[in-house]
């Protein structure tokens, strides 16, 4: 065997060069990121119709990680013109997390995969929480104050109707809470 097919072969085994692309290997075109950076949001932090924090800076490919303390709150995606509705048919839900103490067991993480705007609000009903003022929003545009959290909640505060939810959980993964001990 000549030396440098050899070399190959053995860091093929080793597993230092890919021999032959498969589905399954190594795909340079696709980004292999560190760990993900995970922001943490808790619904109704001290009781109150809140989330906290509601104002979220988060790159590309980082996790927003909704909490759910009681009692009874939620998470759907909105848009900034029509708060306490989905955005569209594509929008995330994470179902509601009825606790009566501390924090639900499980979590909803959302995936940001771009740099707009994302707005969010929690549909419980049983006391108008988006209407009072249970709304937040992922990166939002800091020189444009007419699309502020605070313009935002302006809106919600006059909507009549409803909040409205989605059919079922998506745009998102429910899970358990990966850290139980982390407080809240
Ligand atoms: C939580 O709230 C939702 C929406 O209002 C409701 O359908 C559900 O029954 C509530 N769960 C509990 C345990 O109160
Ligand atoms: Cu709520």
């Amino acid at each position: 065997m000549h030396s440098s097919t050899l070399f190959i072969t053995l860091a093929a085994a080793l597993g230092l060069v890919s021999a032959a692309p498969t589905d399954n290997t190594y795909n340079p075109t696709k980004t292999y990121a560190a760990p993900r950076t995970t922001h943490t949001v808790v619904a109704g932090r001290g009781g109150r119709l809140i989330f906290d924090p509601d104002n979220v800076v988060a790159k590309v490919g980082s996790i927003v990680e909704f909490h759910f303390n009681p009692l009874n709150h939620s998470v759907v995606e909105s848009s900034f013109g029509k708060p306490c509705q989905p955005k569209d048919a594509n929008s995330f839900f994470g179902g509601f997390f009825p606790v009566r103490e501390g924090q639900s067991g499980e979590v909803f993480q959302i995936e940001v995969k771009d740099t707009r705007p994302i707005w969010f609000y929690c549909a419980q009903n049983n006391g108008a929480h988006c209407q009072s003022g249970m709304t937040g929003v992922v990166n939002q545009i800091f020189d444009r104050q007419e699309f502020s959290l605070r313009a935002h909640r302006e809106l919600a505060a006059k909507v009549q109707e409803p909040s409205g939810v989605q059919a079922g959980i998506q745009g998102g993964w429910r899970i358990p809470n990966p850290n139980p001990l982390g407080g809240f």
